[in-house]
């Protein structure tokens, strides 16, 4: 089993989910290592049985899926919901199946095979040939497993993964069950409950990869830097997987710019160090400093036992004053898009047409940073951003955190478990200069003060370098968890859900607001992490009139010019919501999903998009020149 394995946890549909593990280091190549991808269109069924518990009655991963059943072709990676014309697929809540064959090849056999997954939402239980080698609970966060004792080095292994998508009060995010009963429903009906507004996409969304190391292996890496005039200095910790008996490997350790070259000047050997790579290329966003955005070196470990690894890091600093966000000691304003990451058809499954075509259109709009609202994104996109020089404010996917019961004891310890997990998977990436805990939880309730105290502690101990925030629906006046943050984040919709269609309401409002945040808290800047409108791409109406692009436009406008007063003095950044329209429930408030979007789901820009994209650039300029 992979090294982090994390205690108990929930009952679902009859399944006790008892083991958890985490993913650590991203799978990649190397003279040592070899990464073999298992995506591709697997062998599908849905448990559709009363209780949604059949499928374990009977055992489906003890033989091929075909035997339990008629399956049906399934992409991985992908959310299975919308690919048929099934509304019954579609809005599935239970435990689904997925089967693929693989092979291994036989010098695998003496070395460590590991099958990891990028994610799978929400739980998951693996097997291959029928043993069972890991559980995980939660989406949107890798998940890995040693399986030397399940494959087979001789023949075909069937690789068999149960998904369910339930959503629980202790789940993140929550939800919770309506069973209607009597006779105007059909026969043990029940419904999926969310408390967020996105809809709840499912199965298994990102790579699923087998890959293989020497016995003894390079298990973790962190990298943490900073700097010292031109030079950088880059503390490392490497942790070491395996037994080699009693003689400790020994291990070199050296940097490498981005072209390849060796920048350490002398031979480092121990486990953990400093060391100072001399004129560093320090890593900017790209519009601080647009010659050389995103700069990439490489710590490249070497273990005398064969084991060669290499792990991407850019050497900056990031630290939150009572009124700025300095990267490099620099002020940095957040031009900022929320986003989602679903798109047509494939769901929240990884795409990378999609990946690349966000970040086109992110710096089309003159955008430096994004939210990963509402549950951390994939590493690939994660990857671009590191290389791209887009910063990110990594947020958990805790969101919804509404109800009383969303506070108890189970929830709290799941998510420090997530957050763990965030930060282990993330920590080494220079775009990412804020953990978001949460958003829009009910940091209004008494539960929520030591609860979120609790998490942001935890959260701090795994990473005393980057600031921490969560985005609050409250006002200053009745928030209890902004106390224990380093930037408040707020989200606001004056002239949307308040006031609507009074777009003349907008800068009283908020300059009020924002005033009586910082007579709270002087001590902390203030970014926008939501404000928005929606808009049916296509529909006008002059003078404006809610759902219309020149409403959008009209709205964003007043929220822009109360930017400007305050961008000046304490508040760091501004974050539209939403980068694209994107998918919720059905909903009398939603028109086939959320249509916030300054771009459409096919990432069309709608008016909104061309007045943010003249906004950006215009204040990119004036903030390089004051930087
Ligand atoms: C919010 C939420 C976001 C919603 C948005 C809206 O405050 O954080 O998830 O989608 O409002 O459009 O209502």
């Amino acid at each position: 089993m992979a090294a982090e394995c994390l205690p108990p946890s929930l009952l679902i549909l009859g399944l006790a989910v008892s083991v958890v593990c985490a993913g650590s280091l991203y799978p990649r190549d190397s003279e040592s290592r070899v990464v073999k991808t298992l995506d591709g269109i697997w062998d599908f069924r849905a448990d559709y049985s009363n209780s949604r518990n059949d499928s374990f009655q009977h055992s489906w991963w003890s033989q091929p899926l075909s035997a339990s059943g008629d399956v049906m072709p399934m992409p991985v990676p992908s959310s299975y919901n919308d690919i048929y014309n099934d509304k019954a697929l579609r809005d599935f809540v239970g435990w689904v199946w997925y089967e693929t064959q693989f092979f291994v090849p036989s010098d695998w056999r003496d070395q460590r095979v590991v099958l990891r997954l990028g994610s799978a939402h929400y739980y998951a239980v693996v097997w291959v040939n029928g043993q069972e080698v890991m559980r995980h609970d939660g989406g949107h966060l890798p998940f890995e497993g040693e399986v030397n004792s399940a494959v087979n080095f001789n023949g075909p292994n069937r690789l068999t993964v149960a998904v369910n998508n339930t959503l629980l009060a202790t789940t993140l995010p929550p939800g919770s069950l309506s069973f209607h009963g009597g006779a105007k429903y059909p026969p043990h009906y029940f419904v999926q409950n969310v408390q967020m507004d996105f809809f709840n996409y499912a199965g298994i969304h990102r790579h699923v990869h087998l890959y293989v190391t020497p016995r003894v292996y390079v298990d973790d890496v962190t990298i943490t830097t900073s700097i010292n005039g031109n030079n950088g200095e880059v503390n490392y910790t490497i942790t070491l997987g395996g037994s080699s008996g009693d003689s400790p490997p020994g291990v070199e350790i050296s940097v490498e710019d981005r072209d390849g070259n060796t920048v350490t000047s002398h031979p480092v050997t121990s486990l953990t160090g400093t060391v100072e790579v001399n004129n560093a290329r320090f890593w900017w966003p790209w519009t601080m400093k647009p010659s050389d955005p995103g700069y990439m070196y490489t710590l490249k470990v070497n273990v005398s036992t064969g084991d060669v690894y290499r792990q991407m890091f850019g050497i900056r600093t990031v630290q939150a004053t009572d009124s700025q966000l300095l990267i490099n000691s620099k002020p940095f304003y957040c031009l900022g898009v929320a986003k989602h990451e679903d798109a047509d058809i494939r769901g929240k499954g990884l795409d990378y047409p999609l990946i690349a075509r966000d970040f086109v259109m992110i710096k089309w709009l003159g955008a430096n940073c994004f939210r990963t609202s509402h549950y951390p994104y994939s590493e690939e996109m994660m990857d671009q951003a590191d290389q791209q020089g887009v910063v990110v404010i990594d947020e958990s996917p805790a969101v919804g955190i509404k109800k009383a019961e969303n506070f108890g004891a189970v929830s709290l310890s799941h998510h420090k478990d997530v957050m763990t997990e965030l930060v282990q998977r993330d920590k080494n990436r220079p775009s990412v200069v804020m953990w978001s805990v949460a958003n829009e939880p009910s940091s209004n309730m008494q539960q929520a003060e030591p609860y979120f105290k609790d998490v942001i502690q935890h959260t701090r101990q795994l990473d005393p370098t980057r600031p921490i925030t969560f985005a609050t629906m409250h006002a200053a006046s009745d928030d209890r968890v902004v106390q224990f943050v380093d930037v408040i984040s707020i989200n606001r919709y004056y002239g949307w859900y308040t006031d609507t269609g009074h777009t003349e309401v907008i800068q009283g409002h908020l300059s009020d607001d924002l005033k009586s945040w910082r007579n709270k808290h002087h001590d902390k800047p203030i970014l926008i992490t939501e404000y928005g409108a929606d808009t049916i791409a296509g529909m006008h109406e002059e003078p404006s009139f809610v759902f219309t692009e020149e409403y959008q436009t009209d709205f964003m406008s007043e929220y822009h010019k109360t930017f400007d007063t305050y961008r000046a003095q304490y508040l760091v950044g501004e974050m539209v919501w939403n980068f694209a329209d994107f998918m919720t429930v059905e909903g009398v408030r939603r028109v086939v999903g959320n249509r916030k979007g300054v771009l459409t789901r096919q990432r069309q820009p709608k008016a909104a998009g061309h007045l943010l994209r003249a906004r950006y650039l215009k204040v990119a300029n004036t903030t390089w020149h004051t930087t």
